[in-house]
Formats: C-alpha cells, sequence, structure tokens
C-alpha cells in the first residue's frame, strides 16, 4: 500500500488501470530522487546540462515548439450549469468533459511512468495552506513540481490526516495541439490536462489549482485566491506593512515584488522584501484584517526582460539549481535571452541563431527556480498564519487617463476599481497594438466562476468587525504626448509604494476627486529623480471628460455579467458618474 488514504490509493489504482503506465512511482520530495529524475532527464535528453562552472546544477528543457504557453481557448471549466461559469469562462458540461478525457487517457502512458506527487499550496503548517495530488507522465513536471511547491512525504502526511485533496490528473499525451484540454470540474476539486508539457497547462499547482480551483475553494470557505504578488516594505524604523498587488501580464509583477530601492531610501534604511511574485490567498484573521500567504515555493518566471537593469535579485535567484526552458544558449552554454549582454549561438529550438527567425529565446521562455534563492526572501513566507495585508494594488498598462496612483474611497469602490481594471495591448502579445483588453482583478483566464459572483465575494467582505486593507489603482505606464513614459518606473515605484504607506499610517491627506484620492503633489518625495517638466502635473491630473467616457465603458463592461453583477457594484459604478458630473470645487486644483 502506497498510501494510507484509501480515496488517495483508489484514485491512483483507478488512474492506472485506465492509463496503463509500466510503472508507478510515488515522489517523496527528496534531493536524492530529485537528482535521479534530473540524471534520467540528462540521459534521454528531455534537459540539457548549461555550463556549471557559471550556472551550478541549471538545465535547459525544450519543449515541443507547438507548446510553449497556456492555451486559453483549451482552458474550460466544467461546472454543472453554464451560467455558473460565466461569460468569463469556456464551459463544457462535465458529463461530456470527463468523456472527452476519459477517451484520451485510454492507455496514454502505455511505456511510461506515472508519477504522484502529493503537494501542498502554501506552509505545511498554515492553516490558510491547501493540499493536491498531481499524477504524471512527465519527470520536468515532477522536477518543477518540486520547486514551485512543497511536495512529498509532508504533503502526503497532511494529505493523509485530513483526507482532502485537489486531484490533477496530467498526460503529455503526444503533444498534439489538436489534442490538448485543460479541464477544471471544481464541484469535484478535480483537475485533467493532457497534450501539453508547458508550465499553466502541466504544473497543476500553480494556475489550475491554486487559481482556478481555489477560487471555488475560497468562494466556499470565505477566502480569496488571487492573482498577486505579496511584498513587503520595510520603513527606517524598522515597521513592515505588506501590500498584495495584482496586474496583468507584462506588467511587471516580479519585478515589483523584488524591487530594489532607490540610492536615497537604500541609504535611509528602507528595504524590501520578497513573499511572492504571483498568486496570493487571503483570509480574515481574528482581528479583522486580511491575512496572506503564497500558495507557492518558487518563481516560474519569463526570461526575457530579466537583467541586472530591471531585476537584479531575480538574476541572482536563478544563477544557480534553476531549470530553463526555451531560452538561447551562448557559445560557452549559458542561458540567454534578449536583454542579456553577450550573444547567443543557439536559439530556443536548438538551431543556429540566425536573427531571421525570430527572437532567440522564446518571449514565453521561463526559468523554474526555488524561492528561497531570492536575495530579498521574506522569512514571514513561511510564517503558518500568514502575513497582515495593509494595502492591495490593482494596476494596469494604460498609455492615457489613468493617474499614476489613487485611492479607492471605500472597499466597494476598490473592488470597482479592481473589476474595471485593464491593459493596453503591447507588440509582445498577439492581435492589435494598443486595444484595451480589461482584465478585472488580473483573474480573467484564472476565476474559475462568474465573474459576477465573484465581484459579489469580493464585497462580501465589507461586514462588520472587517479590518480591510485600503485599496489602491497604479499605473506606471503613462505616456506624454512625445509618447515617452512619464514615470521611470522600477525601483522608482517606491516613492508611490510609500504614499500608499503614508495613508495607511495617517500622514498623508491625500486630495479627494471624483475618481479617488489622489497624492498631493508635494506628498510624494521626489528627491533625487529627475522627471521631464511637467510631467508630475501630468501623472496626477483628473481629465473629468476622459473620465466620464471611461465610466460609461466600465458601465457598458460590467453590464456583460448581467444578471449576475452585484447591485452594489452597478450602483458604485452610477456614484462615481454622479460624482463626475459635478462641477469640481475651486479647491480641487487636479480636476479639469
Ligand atoms: O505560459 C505559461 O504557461 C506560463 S503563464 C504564467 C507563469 C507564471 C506566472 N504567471 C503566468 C501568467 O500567465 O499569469
Ligand atoms: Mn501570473
Amino acid at each position: 500500500m502506497a498510501s494510507t488514504l484509501p480515496a488517495l490509493e483508489r484514485w491512483v489504482n483507478d488512474v492506472a488501470a485506465l492509463t496503463h503506465p509500466a510503472h508507478v512511482h510515488w515522489c517523496d520530495g527528496s534531493q536524492a530522487e530529485y537528482d535521479a529524475l534530473v540524471a534520467h532527464m540528462l540521459a534521454d535528453g528531455t534537459l540539457i546540462e548549461l555550463n556549471q562552472q557559471t550556472h551550478p546544477r541549471c538545465y535547459l528543457h525544450r519543449s515541443d515548439p507547438r507548446d510553449v504557453a497556456r492555451v486559453e481557448r483549451l482552458t474550460v471549466i466544467c461546472h454543472e450549469h453554464e451560467e455558473d461559469a460565466g461569460p468569463n469562462n469556456h464551459w463544457m458540461a462535465p458529463a461530456a468533459a470527463h468523456a472527452k478525457m476519459d477517451a484520451l487517457f485510454a492507455g496514454c502512458m502505455r511505456g511510461r511512468t506515472l508519477y504522484v506527487i502529493p503537494y501542498c499550496m502554501g506552509p505545511i503548517d498554515s492553516t490558510l495552506a491547501r493540499c493536491g495530488v498531481e499524477i504524471t507522465d512527465s519527470p520536468y513536471v515532477v522536477a518543477n513540481m518540486r520547486i514551485m511547491t512543497r511536495m512529498g512525504a509532508a504533503a502526503q502526511a497532511r494529505i493523509e490526516r485530513e483526507g482532502e485533496f485537489v486531484r490533477g490528473l496530467h498526460s503529455v499525451g503526444e503533444l498534439d495541439p489538436e489534442r490538448r484540454w485543460i479541464m477544471h470540474f471544481p464541484a469535484e476539486r478535480l483537475i485533467q490536462s493532457f497534450g501539453s508539457g508547458y508550465g499553466g497547462n502541466a504544473l497543476l499547482g500553480k494556475k489550475c489549482h491554486a487559481l482556478r480551483i481555489a477560487s471555488n475553494q475560497g468562494r466556499d470557505e470565505g477566502w480569496l485566491a488571487e492573482h498577486m504578488l505579496i511584498v513587503g516594505i520595510q520603513n527606517p524604523q524598522g515597521k513592515t506593512h505588506y501590500i498584495a498587488a495584482a496586474f496583468p501580464s507584462a506588467c511587471g509583477k516580479t519585478n515589483l515584488a523584488m524591487l530594489i530601492p532607490p540610492e536615497g531610501y537604500r541609504a535611509a534604511g528602507w528595504k524590501v522584501w520578497t513573499v511572492g511574485d504571483d498568486i496570493c490567498w487571503m483570509r480574515p484573521g481574528a482581528d479583522g484584517r486580511l491575512y496572506a500567504i503564497n500558495p507557492e515555493a518558487g518563481f516560474f518566471g519569463v526570461a526575457p526582460g530579466t537583467s541586472a537593469a530591471t531585476n537584479p535579485n531575480a538574476l541572482a535567484t536563478i544563477a544557480h539549481d534553476t531549470i530553463y526552458t526555451n531560452v538561447a544558449v551562448t557559445a560557452d552554454n549559458q542561458p540567454w535571452w534578449e536583454g542579456l549582454p553577450g550573444t547567443p549561438v543557439t536559439d530556443w529550438q536548438g538551431r543556429p541563431y540566425d536573427p531571421a527567425n525570430g527572437p532567440a529565446a522564446h518571449p514565453n521562455s521561463r526559468f523554474t527556480a526555488s524561492a528561497r534563492q531570492c536575495p530579498t526572501w521574506s522569512d514571514q513566507a513561511e510564517a503558518p498564519q500568514g502575513v497582515p495585508i495593509s494595502a492591495i494594488v490593482f494596476g494596469g498598462r494604460r498609455p492615457n487617463l489613468l493617474p499614476l496612483v489613487m485611492e479607492a474611497r471605500d472597499w466597494t469602490h476598490g473592488v470597482l476599481l479592481g473589476a474595471a481594471m485593464g491593459s493596453e495591448t503591447t507588440a509582445a502579445a498577439a492581435g492589435a497594438v494598443g486595444v484595451l483588453r480589461r482584465d478585472p482583478m488580473a483573474m480573467k483566464p484564472f476565476c474559475g466562476y462568474h465573474y459576477g459572483d465573484y465581484f459579489a465575494h469580493w464585497l462580501a467582505f465589507d461586514r462588520p468587525g472587517a479590518k480591510l486593507p485600503r485599496v489602491f489603482h497604479v499605473n506606471w505606464f503613462r505616456k506624454g504626448a512625445d509618447g515617452r513614459f512619464l514615470w521611470p518606473g522600477f525601483g522608482e515605484n517606491l516613492r508611490v509604494l510609500e504614499w500608499m504607506l503614508a495613508r495607511v499610517e495617517g500622514s498623508a491627506s491625500g486630495m479627494d476627486t471624483p475618481i479617488g484620492t489622489l497624492p498631493r503633489p508635494n506628498e510624494l518625495n521626489l528627491a533625487g529623480l529627475k522627471l521631464a517638466p511637467g510631467a508630475l502635473d501630468e501623472l496626477l491630473a483628473v481629465d473629468r471628460p476622459g473620465w466620464q467616457a471611461e465610466l460609461a465603458a466600465i458601465g457598458e463592461y460590467l453590464a456583460g455579467f448581467a444578471p449576475r453583477l452585484p447591485p452594489k457594484l452597478h450602483a458604485e459604478q452610477q456614484r462615481v458618474v454622479a460624482a463626475l458630473a459635478t462641477p469640481a470645487p475651486r479647491a480641487a486644483t487636479a480636476v479639469a
């Protein structure tokens, strides 16, 4: 018997009977097991050794070129009723999805090893953590799950004690994009993924469990599973405030989570601590505050754009014990991507590098590294009770209109700011450039149920006794008339975080406007920063006609979630519309 939990033992036997593996291996999560897997993958070419002098214990994996990213059109939420999945998800009836997946999984592991991966999302002794078991036929997935989760014997012991776990069944199949599905069965706490070996499609603890299934668990149990980084900001007095922040992809989440303070701030004693770069689970504590854990134990970060200039902490993190996927390689066998010094000789597909073939590293190439390797890793990341959240930040890439920072007047307004979030597409994304894509709370690809119900769940946290975080919206990407960014971003963003914490501590009065509270110009510390003339005024301006159009667009977007749009959220949108229609008092100089 491999498990003392009959439900687990039975499920593994049932899957083995369906998939016919040559061997079954229960993962214990040990270093010896990891080393043996790596040796096996080096022998069969799944992994390639990188320069062991410059990058000890670092390896390269090249995925099938047809399998390089999450595929949203094949990602399905199988609630019994289509309305429960909402217009924000692809839906299939559970019975039809089961029939489809059973046919795909039948006999698919012949000649392969079936790995059983017990894992825990969150500190192993935390009541906020939740466990799962992934069955996979991919040793690459096992190695990545060992880095990304608390995997192995301790997780299995917790699962056997609690008797509860999320089930995840994964097979790479033949990697045929025509036979690929990532199915979620929230009521069964079950994930089934077939036909992809890549990232979010295959490491089922990450997006599938920690967001799509966990958002359902959180709704049922009274907590939030969010697509947010968690960062601790320590001020010169030694007080650390924790901030959770949601941004759509390509907005620098990992960079913010690992921010390096500007020189003057470092000298004054400011420090930044990384708790998580992608996912945050939050629950009210006995004192009414929201407490957060990062359910992950590692980073599955995008390589291009990571450099000494943008994120030295990430570079230090991935200098050893890292699995690279789809990066290029230099003449001396070091991993390489656009933005790094040096020259690639081999591209991500293993071909001699030729610029005519496109970038050397795939734009979605990745590194997988343990969070413990991050120089700014917080000692509170393992705290079973989580960290208390002082501020929630929403953000997007908005070249126009959205100010550098604004604060919601209350929780309901904060939920509206999150629901209205969006980003304009860049050249890096497929499709038209400069199109605004709404992405409420950055959860569009990850919310495992109807967005209308999700907004209602958020609103429900505002109840007697709650001491909720303040909610802000930031825009690091505002551009001037000349098309250049008005704000330098990166480490300088700490100046904006400092203002937020001054609001939290009651030491900044801010300026009330119809769209929220903005900093008075003298409340942002700009010492040592050279902004273009007039940039600050532009960054903090409120363009009333522009905002009237924006509120109309937000109203139209939210109407798409009727009849499940909470009336309270609609009323909040109407409140801001009315506030914008009221003539500006003369004192509110920022309002045009
Ligand atoms: O393409 C993938 O499978 C990875 S997507 C990803 C990875 C790490 C963190 N966030 C994301 C995301 O898409 O939000
Ligand atoms: Mn993400």
